[in-house]
Parts: structure tokens; C-alpha cells; sequence
């Protein structure tokens, strides 16, 4: 008897304004998903390790300008460079849980004047598609109640409004072609939210069984 065809991970989302508490859950999901015997690995958007994420970085300090459309391009780019070993990754069996991804691209770069969605998607388009977008929905008022915004650029409330509102677009742009969103009520106790995700994510990893990884946005 021949084996079938390895099973392949599941790539999953997590998106939302900032202080929405995606990077605590998307850690909280890969350890559960670990203690069930899954492979699964945590990846984050921007990577600020490479040279494209050190621009990036100095960008979000606010230690260097770089034009909305030029860093925009930034943060795609430093998707491609991940491109390679995400597919790696989900073909070898490795459930891939990545603290934003494209989705944040367009919903922030796309919230400055002059910006369009479409635009904003097309760098974006062709890279690895994902099975599930976990978006932990908070409105802006909750998440400052988590603390003050930082000092990074983008942390401002009016701009987060925007950020949010633009997500939410996106998600109702998706709902006819059957992108698998979830949207999740944020302003919950971690350990609820951490329950309700770790059920998602198992039902996701037993899905993508026998089914191709997609190609984002065609
Ligand atoms: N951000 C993140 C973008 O503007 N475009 C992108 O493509 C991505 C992935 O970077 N405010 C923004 C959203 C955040 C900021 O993210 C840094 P984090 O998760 O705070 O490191």
C-alpha cells in the first residue's frame, strides 16, 4: 500500500487594530495546537529581522519617512521574502499561525487619503492564501482601555477607526467569494477568546486535508 499525499498544515490569520490581543492568541493557538499533537509554528507580519523589516522598523519608530505608497510596497515585499518557506511550511505538515498578513496591509495602508483598496491588493496578489482569517473584532475605544497607544506611527484613535472600518469592508468584499473569515468579540476574558480559537483552529487543521493551498486575491 502507498501512502496518500502528506497531510499539509493549515495557514491561519490573525488580524485586527492594533491592541486587539492577536499576538496573545495566536501564541495561545500554536501551544494548544502543539499540546494536540499538531505541527504548528508562530510567523509574524512585519518581519523586522530581515533588511526590507529593518526599513520597515525605522518606519513604525518614526525614525525614518518613506512615502505611503513606497512602504506600502515595503510591506508586501517583506511577505514575498517569507513566501518560499510558508508554502515549505504547510506542504511539510506545519501549521502556519501568523500574526497579521496582507489583510493589515490594505486595511492600514488603504485608510490614507489616496490610497485605493485595489491598489493596495495588488502587490499582494498570488501569495499564499489562507484557510482561515481569525479577525478579533474590538472597537477602538476597548482597546485603549488596554493602555494608551505607543509611540509608534499608525497608534492614533481617529486612524484606528479608519484601520477598523476598512477591515470590516474587506471582510464584506470577501463574504461572496467564500473567504473564510471568523470574526471574534475581542473585549472577552483571554482565556474565553483562547477556547473559542482553539476550537476554530483544530476544525481548520483537520479541513485543509486534500485541499490545495490558495492563491491570495485571484
Ligand atoms: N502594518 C502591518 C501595516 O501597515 N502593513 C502591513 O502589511 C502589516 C503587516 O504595522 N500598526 C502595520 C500595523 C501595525 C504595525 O504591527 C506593526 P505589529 O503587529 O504591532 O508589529
Amino acid at each position: 500500500a502507498t501512502a496518500g499525499p502528506a497531510k499539509r498544515g493549515a495557514f491561519i490569520l490573525f488580524e485586527g487594530v492594533d491592541r486587539c490581543g492577536k499576538t496573545t492568541q495566536a501564541n495561545l493557538l500554536v501551544e494548544s495546537l502543539k499540546q494536540a499533537g499538531h505541527d504548528a509554528c508562530f510567523m509574524r507580519f512585519p518581519d523586522r529581522t530581515t533588511p526590507i523589516g529593518h526599513m520597515i522598523n525605522g518606519f513604525l519608530r518614526n525614525t525614518t519617512d518613506i512615502d505611503d505608497r513606497c512602504v506600502h510596497l515595503l510591506f508586501s515585499a517583506n511577505r514575498w521574502e517569507a513566501e518560499s518557506k510558508i508554502r515549505e511550511l504547510l506542504k511539510a505538515g506545519t501549521t502556519v499561525v501568523c500574526d497579521r498578513y496582507a489583510y493589515s496591509g490594505v486595511a492600514f495602508s488603504a485608510s490614507k487619503p489616496g490610497l485605493s483598496v485595489r491598489w493596495c491588493k495588488d502587490p499582494d496578489r498570488g501569495l499564499p492564501a489562507p484557510d482561515k482569517i481569525l479577525f478579533l473584532d474590538i472597537s477602538v475605544e476597548d482597546a485603549m482601555k488596554r493602555g494608551q497607544f505607543g509611540e509608534e506611527r499608525y497608534e492614533k484613535e481617529e486612524f484606528q477607526r479608519t484601520v477598523r472600518a476598512t477591515f470590516l469592508a474587506l471582510m464584506e468584499e470577501d463574504k461572496a467569494s467564500g473567504v473564510a473569515w471568523q470574526l471574534i468579540d475581542a473585549n472577552r476574558e483571554i482565556g474565553s477568546i483562547q477556547d473559542e480559537i482553539q476550537k476554530i483552529g483544530t476544525s481548520v487543521v483537520g479541513e485543509v486535508e486534500g485541499k490545495e493551498i490558495g492563491s491570495l486575491w485571484s
